[in-house]
């Protein structure tokens, strides 16, 4: 088989850069290991920057979207007894959605499929050959045969797992990685969400994030020790914790109910430079990693996908590799960025296992400098809007 780009991952990042260039005239193959439903099962983001919006309408795949999202102005932060809220909307006119990676995933692969779009499903064994030759191809098996795709150019779209990034060898690639000691205990209920918009909390017992995905379906978050599993919470610990951690007033509007998804994530920042090696375009999770504090994850897979397509068409159809050949740059320069933002809200929210009162007080002091800042209150708008691509 012959492609011009062959996408290894349907995760986001791979289903969004193959419908932007199909809708382009350029022909791309998706290989993904898992089954369509597992990926869409998968519950991550919840946030979306005005940016990755934009990208998904260019796609073609925003009706959905501008019906279905919510729009928040802004968001709520609360340290032990205080509370304040950072309004988007009033410090510098932006806003984001509340829009499910899910519902992301499902709407990219209704478009895929409306167009005939190449995706293979369960295969193994994938591996890239001559990503710095001019004759890149990838094997994989399938059906327990073994495939060989010809293409111009491989998109690693695989995950922080995938097995792109380790195509790269490490003569060439540097890996920047921070392991924070902790994780996030997640659940999903069908109950309405506590408050109209999220509250990130920092309490004494540990960080706590409310989030939802529309009026009858919350998501809430809870810091845990990564020694725990989510079978050593049950639903009625987890809230109980839950409503220790946020303010008096959302603890007692709370309405609770069974978890219908209950999983733990670690936390970690990685990043791997560069971002391309010859005919290998690193985007996504395969390449950086923010822990989800800034809501950071998603979004800067989108601007990825947004320097590489744009590459992509500018060497395809105006045969110029400008756009090809500074990628890396482009990306990782958004990327750093995000990933200090991530580290930022991460550090200001979380118990640390280690934390001195000096670095409670410095961590108060930050939190009243934000509370009482216009400049600060500014900058974290900026931030977590989405800074321009
Ligand atoms: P994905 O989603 O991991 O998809 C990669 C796909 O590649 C497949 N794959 C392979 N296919 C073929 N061959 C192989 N060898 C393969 N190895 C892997 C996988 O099966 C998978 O389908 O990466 P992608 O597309 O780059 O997307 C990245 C996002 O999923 C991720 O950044 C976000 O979910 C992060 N994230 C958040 N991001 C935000 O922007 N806003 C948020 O509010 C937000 N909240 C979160 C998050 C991530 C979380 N977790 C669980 C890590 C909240 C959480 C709890
Ligand atoms: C979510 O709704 O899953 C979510 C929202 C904001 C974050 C992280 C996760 O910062």
């Amino acid at each position: 088989m012959r492609t011009q780009v062959c996408i290894i991952g349907g995760g986001p990042s791979g289903l969004l850069l193959s419908q932007l260039l199909h809708r382009r005239g350029i022909d791309t193959v998706v290989l993904e290991r898992k089954t369509k439903a597992y990926v869409l099962g998968r519950i991550r983001a919840g946030i979306l920057e005005t940016g990755m919006m934009a990208l998904m309408r260019e796609a073609g795949v925003s009706d959905r979207l501008d019906k279905e999202s919510y729009v928040h102005d802004g968001t709520v932060i609360s340290f032990e007894d205080e509370q304040f809220g950072i309004n988007f909307k009033a410090l510098i006119g932006k806003t984001v959605a509340v829009y499910g990676q899910t519902e992301v995933t499902r709407d990219l692969y209704e478009a895929r499929e409306a167009m005939d779009g190449k995706i293979v499903f369960n295969v193994e064994g994938v591996q890239i050959h001559g990503a710095d030759s001019d004759a890149p191809f990838v094997t994989y098996s399938a059906d327990g045969t073994e495939q060989r795709i010809d293409c111009d150019f491989v998109a690693g779209c695989d995950g922080f797992h995938g097995v792109s990034r380790q195509a790269m060898p490490l003569t060439v690639r540097r890996e920047y990685e921070k392991i924070y000691p902790f994780g996030w205990l997640g659940i999903l209920s069908e109950t309405p969400p506590v408050h109209e918009e999220l509250i990130y909390a920092s309490s004494r017992r540990g960080f706590a994030l409310c989030s939802m995905r529309n009026e009858n379906l919350s998501r809430y978050y809870i810091q845990c020790s990564l020694s725990e599993s989510p079978s050593d919470w049950t639903d009625a610990a987890f809230w109980e914790e839950l409503r220790r951690r946020i303010p008096t007033e959302a603890a007692e509007n709370l309405i609770t109910g069974p978890s219908i998804e209950k999983s733990i994530a670690p936390l970690r920042s990685f990043v791997t430079e560069p971002m391309r090696w010859g005919r290998l375009f690193l985007c996504g999770d395969a390449a950086h990693i923010v822990p989800p504090t800034g809501a950071k994850g998603l979004n800067t897979a989108a601007s990825d996908i947004h320097y590489l397509y744009h590459g992509m068409v500018q060497h395809y159809l105006d045969g110029d590799s400008e756009g090809l050949d500074r990628y890396s740059e482009k990306a990782l320069a958004r990327v750093w960025k995000a990933e200090r933002f991530s580290w930022w809200m991460t550090s200001l929210l979380h118990r640390f296992p280690d934390q001195s009162e000096f670095d409670l007080k410095m961590q108060r002091a930050e939190i009243d400098f934000l509370r009482s800042n216009h400049a600060a209150q500014v900058a974290m708008a900026e931030n977590y809007v989405g800074l321009p691509y």
